[in-house]
């Protein structure tokens, strides 16, 4: 059963059939994001709300992510091609888009989340994580570019951007600040409205031209992660943060890495590790795709491994040393099942890392037990 078929049978199950095709929209206090269905055919990105105050002003018009296969001949839109699906989680914080086979291609599944919360009345912050997973049965690599559209305090002409190659302020007269942060992107670009956008959507390849701010018009900006290769069932994160009138310096980070024993099975989260001192907050760890009611257990530590060989297995986080913990239990009759940690306020615990691997037993392997990829989930703070 693939990412996309259990998510909506946990999440989602009274939209899944129909709603890949609408927006989606996170909210917290006046902190909202809103995405609008991913285009059929062109390769336009969704439209984008971006609110933050209790007016509820608009500062996005569009954003969303592209790839390039290492041989294609130009850029394409992660579109509603293939198998789609989507929904909101019931604390309306998280988001998904998956695209369980992309373009239909045989390649790779896209996991798109958006998490959100609000850092006071009137600024808070999203973040866009695209998850791809190389499917098949060769190396995969892969370009992937995340472009966005800001209007600020809903005008397009008079926007200012500051900053440099991972991270554009983008202002107007208003004083509403937003900050982009492509986390690890190695080029960006920012032009002028359409700019950016033709070397996305236009039918040769383009990098992005490392413009960098300063910055003056109708902001449009883009970053690229370039050349990433991922080899048969390896997965990784790409992660653009825009913070809304507050630093973008402690954000909570969440990110795939390593590989499973099956691509059908996943590790997940649809929580940020976020330290808050006005409440407890909490994040899940969630294990889909493995075997109905089989023993599984949960390796969290303080350390990765590069997937290190063990009876059969790939370790992708260290048992051996430091902090560690085991938690075991059983899955669930669609072999799923999920540990929830609370989330200390400790603010000397800010950027502190935990990763995160599946094990459980399956009697179809030789090795008697399969195990999932890994996820970082490293704490910010509001
Ligand atoms: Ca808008
Ligand atoms: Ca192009
Ligand atoms: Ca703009």
């Amino acid at each position: 059963m693939s990412r996309t078929n259990l998510r909506s049978f946990f999440v989602f199950a009274p939209f899944a059939a129909s709603l890949a095709a609408q927006s989606l929209t996170i909210s917290e206090g006046n902190l909202a994001f809103t995405t609008g269905a991913p285009a059929m055919t062109s390769h336009a990105p969704p439209t984008a709300d971006l609110r933050s105050d209790a007016l509820a002003t608009d500062h996005a018009f569009q954003h969303g992510w592209y790839y390039r296969v290492a041989g294609d001949t130009r850029e394409f839109a992660l579109r509603d091609i293939g198998p789609t699906s989507g929904g909101v989680t019931a604390f309306l914080t998280h988001a998904d888009r998956d695209f369980a086979d992309v373009d239909n291609r045989g390649l790779f599944r896209a996991a798109w989340d958006l998490d959100g919360y609000a850092t006071g009345p009137a600024s808070g912050v999203v973040t866009s994580r695209l998850t791809v997973l190389n499917t098949s049965a060769t190396n995969l690599t892969i370009d992937l570019f995340a472009y966005t559209d800001l209007d600020i305090a809903g005008t397009h002409a008079n926007d200012t951007a500051t900053g440099n190659g991972v991270r554009h302020v983008v202002s107007d007269w208003t004083g509403v600040q937003i900050e982009l942060v492509g986390v690890g992107a190695d080029r960006s670009d920012v032009l002028v409205h359409p700019g950016v956008l033709d070397l996305l959507t236009d039918t040769d390849i383009d990098d992005l031209g490392n413009n960098q701010p300063p910055f003056t018009g109708d902001y449009t900006g883009a970053f690229q992660w370039s050349a990433q290769t991922l080899p048969p069932g390896g997965q990784r994160s790409f992660t653009l943060i825009l913070a809304v009138d507050t630093p973008a310096t402690a954000v909570p980070e969440v990110e795939a890495y390593g590989r499973g024993s099956h691509t059908g099975c996943e590790i997940y989260t649809d929580t940020l590790p976020l330290q808050d001192h006005s409440g407890l907050r909490q994040i899940g760890i969630h294990l889909t795709g493995g075997v109905p009611f089989a023993l599984v257990g949960l390796l969290s530590s303080t350390q990765a491994l590069p997937g290190v060989p063990f009876a059969g297995l790939e370790l992708w986080v260290e048992s051996q040393s430091g902090p560690v913990q085991f938690s075991i239990g059983t899955l669930n009759g669609s072999g799923y099942t999920q540990y929830v940690f609370p989330i200390p306020a400790s603010p000397y615990l800010t950027g502190f890392p935990i990763y995160h691997q599946y094990f459980y037993a399956d009697p179809g392997v030789p090795a008697g037990a399969s195990h999932s990829g890994a996820l970082l989930t490293r704490l910010g703070r509001l």
